[in-house]
């Protein structure tokens, strides 16, 4: 940034800008001019900017030349787009209005006033306060004007004709002035006069250091243990924490219940082999719950004459075959056997709507 301190938001969005002399890199050349060069503002009009001279015709000696005045009239164009943001329409139009103020600064009161940002905005058109300051009387924010907030915050208004000058602290930080440590950090220091703020280690609500072993007090779901402060393993508590169809997970500082697998009956972890027993219809094989397939069972389970067996997740259903009918305790044939429809197939389910 050219003089004038680090950009802070003013009103209108004018930025600290001096004429102290810069890179002369952002010289933009057009074409000719009809009329004399002059600064232009505003975001929709169109710059008339000196066109560059041909090479040959380029005065040796920039001395009382051309070149060097509406080079000054360049560096006074550069000056000014510094000021705004180029999307910026009221900073833009603010300066607009002020073509007159800003060409007496550059042509009388550069020298007394170097600081463009400082004569204009702040003294001049009392628009905006120099950085530190904040208020219709540019008061020095909290902790000053040169550190506001102790470095550690953003002082309301700053640079601003409005604001109370108080302080709104980073992370880690507290107090009207952010000089001390929130709960959950730690100071360190950075030099004799400043120090940082940082966060403890997850085990500690209150520290000293960054370490588990520099907890003043544990944070919740962590215990002292030696020295240091360690995870508490909620899931070996007696009676256990999670309900009966769910497993427990420790996590550091806090633990997870996890739902069981569908077939299980209590479990001890995720999926069907971590079952402690089976639900109704699965039973335990090579280690883990399976559907029992009760059509295939020595002890047939569906007794009706005719009536076909199907086996289902968990269950099984008792079903008269097609050209059957249901009739209490039998399956009556409705037509002749193999006239017309084929029997169903013991091995091939039913729709679901003939269920
Ligand atoms: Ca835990």
């Amino acid at each position: 940034a050219a003089g004038g301190g680090s950009a802070r938001p003013v009103p209108g969005g004018l930025r600290p800008v001096s004429a102290r002399p810069r890179s002369r890199g952002a010289v933009r050349f057009g074409p000719p001019c009809a009329r004399r060069p002059r600064p232009c503002w505003g975001c929709c009009c169109c710059c008339c900017r000196p066109a560059r001279p041909p090479r040959s015709r380029r005065p040796a000696s920039a001395a009382g030349s051309w070149w060097t005045s509406s080079t000054s009239e360049v560096r006074l164009l550069e000056i000014v787009e510094g000021l705004c943001e180029a999307s910026d329409f009221e900073c833009n139009q603010l300066l607009e209005e002020q073509e007159e103020l800003l060409e007496a600064w550059w042509l009388r009161l550069k020298k007394k006033h170097p600081d463009l940002f400082e004569w204009f905005c702040v003294q001049t058109l009392k628009a905006c306060c120099s950085p530190g300051t904040y208020g219709p009387d540019c008061l020095a924010c909290q902790g000053g004007s040169e550190r506001p907030c102790s470095g550690n915050g953003h002082c309301v208004g700053d640079g601003t004709r409005e604001g109370d000058g108080l302080c709104q602290c980073h992370l880690g930080y507290q107090g009207p002035l952010c000089s001390d440590c929130m709960d959950g950090y730690f100071r360190s220091p950075t030099s004799e006069t400043h120090s940082i703020c940082s966060a403890c280690d997850e085990a500690c609500k209150t520290c000293v250091g960054p370490t588990n072993r520099d907890c003043g007090q544990c944070e919740v779901g962590w215990v002292r243990q030696d020295d240091a402060c360690v995870d508490v393993d909620e899931c070996a508590a007696e009676p256990p924490p999670c309900e009966d169809t769910q497993y427990c997970e420790n996590v550091n500082g806090s633990f997870v219940c996890e739902e069981c697998d569908p077939t299980c009956m209590g479990c001890t972890g995720k999926g069907p082999t971590q079952c402690r027993e089976c639900i109704a219809g699965y039973s335990k094989e090579s280690g883990q719950c399976e559907d029992i397939d009760e059509c295939s069972l020595a002890e047939k389970p569906c007794l009706r004459d005719n009536e076909n067996c199907y086996n289902t997740p968990g269950s099984f259903v008792c079903v008269c075959p097609d050209g059957f009918e249901e009739a209490e305790d039998t399956c009556v044939q409705t037509r002749p056997a193999g006239a017309e429809a084929t029997e169903a197939s013991p091995t091939q389910p039913p729709s679901r709507e003939d269920l």
